[in-house]
């Protein structure tokens, strides 16, 4: 058989054809390994650009949230010098020109809480319906939880909460045993032997509490008491009660009935009836309560009797000194917020070179 070789020239013809085509699929590895590379790099690229605009997105938000804090605690370093009371009407309280969306950086911070009217007027109807005061809250306005009794305690929980009575004096006693030294229970309180047949369990406190959230620690608390009761309560203060700013069930909490509680929100809010402005009244001095109020309503020996009591109790007040701030960031057009909420105490002392103390400090972002 004469099988035809192929010749030199062919041989060196094929191996050329044969070294392009790898040299090509080697060059479209290449691309693909490239291309790969690319889109890799670019990706962690965009991923750290997006966590930079994050960091930058809240640290922009929070010294916005800080201006309305400082703008509030501003406020609040005002008054006082000339008036001896705290009101609702002062600029530290409601203040839309000075604490409602304040353009800062390209965003705006916002000072204020919400209410429902039943809080500052004596409404029969409507007690729900909600309202914003732009300004701090007076600390001074609420329930402190480290010092007040429980038949306040009580009260407040079964007013606010909407719980029957039972079980509102049972969280209320557990309040008193989680905060005082010994290690004696309340017939429906509960001490370390309860809290340490928990599950995960803890010692029972035997110290004031530091901050509202610690009730969730406490026997019988849940949510929804929680939520209900969180807007009249306050573990600062001195634990005497502005009666100039008091919420109204905290009045309730004193011991003060229906008839006694319409008549100061009533005397509080002047002749237009409307709170915070210009025509309120107010009490000068904790002794002066009773005559104040007897000058415009007809007092009864009981509603006379029940005010008396508190006065010489200690629970009342007609100044404050301790004040929370509640401001809120947003940028323009965009969605996220930061909300910082802050515990101030005036300084009353003129002797000392300081404003006053930042006694709380809390921070949240909404991104
Ligand atoms: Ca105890
Ligand atoms: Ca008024």
């Amino acid at each position: 058989m004469n099988i035809m070789k192929p010749s030199k020239r062919k041989k060196s013809l094929m191996c050329k054809g044969s070294n392009r085509a790898s040299i090509l699929i080697l060059v479209l590895w290449s691309l693909g390994l490239l291309t790969i590379f690319a889109l890799y790099l670019g990706l962690g690229v965009r991923q750290r650009l997006d966590f930079l605009l994050r960091v930058e997105t809240r640290s922009k938000l929070y010294r916005i949230a800080e201006a309305g804090v400082k703008q509030a605690a501003a406020q609040i370093g005002n008054f006082g010098e000339e008036s001896p009371v705290a009101l609702l009407k002062d600029t530290w309280s409601n203040n839309v020109g000075a604490l409602s969306q304040i353009p800062v950086l390209d965003g705006s911070f916002t000072v204020g809480y919400s209410y429902k009217a039943g809080d500052l007027y004596f409404k029969d109807s409507e007690a729900d319906k909600p309202g914003i005061i732009y300004g701090a809250a007076d600390v001074m306005s609420r329930l402190n939880i480290n010092s007040a009794s429980l038949d306040e305690l009580s009260r407040l929980i079964e007013y606010t909460s909407g719980i029957d009575s039972y079980r509102a004096e049972g969280i209320a006693s557990c309040i008193i045993d989680w905060r005082d030294a010994d290690n004696a229970s309340l017939p429906n309180g509960a001490e370390d032997k309860y809290y340490r047949s928990l599950r995960f369990s803890y010692d029972c406190k035997d110290f004031p509490l530091e901050n509202l959230e610690e009730l969730y620690y406490i026997k019988g608390m849940d949510k929804n008491v929680y939520d209900r009761i969180k807007p009249y309560i306050t573990v600062h203060g001195s634990g005497r009660v502005n009666i100039n700013t008091a919420l109204a069930p905290v009045f309730y909490a004193l011991g003060l009935n229906d008839s006694v509680v319409k008549k100061i929100l009533l005397y509080r809010s002047g002749e237009d009836q409307v709170i915070a402005n210009s025509d309120d009244c107010s009490f000068s001095n904790e002794n002066s309560i009773v005559a104040q109020l007897s000058q415009v309503y007809s007092m009864s020996p009981s509603e006379i009797a029940q005010l008396s009591n508190i006065v010489a109790d200690g629970k009342t007040a007609v100044f404050s000194h301790t004040f929370l701030i509640s401001s809120v960031a947003v940028l323009d057009k965009r969605t996220e917020k930061c909300k910082i909420e802050c515990v101030i105490e005036k300084n009353l002392n003129a002797d000392v070179n300081k404003a006053g103390w930042i006694l709380d400090w809390k921070t949240e972002f909404f991104i």
